[in-house]
């Protein structure tokens, strides 16, 4: 078996988390695990998480550590292989400090973190190209806008976090896909 191995995407909204952590999991067999996906499919089945969690998200606010941290805890004891990319999470100082016991728990290492960095016109310009597309009821004007203040405020503080525990590679986020992908790889 191959083995654990783990690596976080970190950075503002719209910095290309998503895109990238799916290149990732395609090329390197890493299981991406994204806290935004799961919650919402929550939303989109209305379980009871999705009711509570669904009035949070469209505001552009971060949903309680305690829940995202259920849902890391369920999704690391249900993977068999401990390989994984997480998109999206940790988001605050709680989280990463909760998900670094996790993983020393289990033994697994945490290899790097990725730091996606685009400049917030670039960030607000992609998240309202992907309302048109995708119509997600978070971005629009004013939620974007939150969820912007949300980042600098409550996960920003986790670059510094990372970069004293000499995991953190930058990585510029301007630029096509395929581009960002081979700067990602370059750094790996
Ligand atoms: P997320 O789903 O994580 O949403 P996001 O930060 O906007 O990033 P996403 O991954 O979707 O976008 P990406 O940058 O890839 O979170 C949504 C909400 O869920 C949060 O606001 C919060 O309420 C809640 N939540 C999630 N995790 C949580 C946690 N851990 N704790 C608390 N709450 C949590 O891409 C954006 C767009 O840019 C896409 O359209 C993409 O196609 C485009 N793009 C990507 N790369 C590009 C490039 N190189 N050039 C041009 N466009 C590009």
């Amino acid at each position: 078996m191959p083995d654990p191995m783990v690596l976080i995407l970190l950075g503002p909204p719209g910095a290309g988390k998503g895109t990238q952590a799916l290149r990732l999991a395609e090329v390197s067999g890493l299981r991406k695990i994204s806290t935004g996906d799961i919650l919402r499919a929550h939303v989109a089945q209305g379980t009871e998480m999705g009711v509570r969690v669904q009035p949070i998200m469209e505001r552009g606010d971060l949903v309680p550590d305690a829940l995202i941290l259920e849902i890391i805890r369920h999704e690391l004891s249900a993977m068999e292989e401990k390989r994984a990319v997480f998109d999206g999470f940790p988001r605050t100082p709680a989280q990463a400090e909760a998900f670094g016991a996790m993983l020393s728990e289990l033994g697994v290492p945490l290899h790097a973190v990725l730091l996606l960095e685009v400049n917030p016109s670039e960030l607000a310009h992609r998240l309202l190209q992907r309302a048109k597309q995708e119509g997600r009821s978070d971005d629009n004007e004013i939620t974007i806008r939150r969820r912007l203040q949300v980042y600098e405020e409550q996960t920003r503080p986790l670059i510094d976090y990372y970069r004293t525990r000499g995991l953190l590679k930058p990585v510029a986020g301007l630029g096509e896909v395929d581009e960002v992908f081979a700067r990602i790889q370059e750094v790996l």
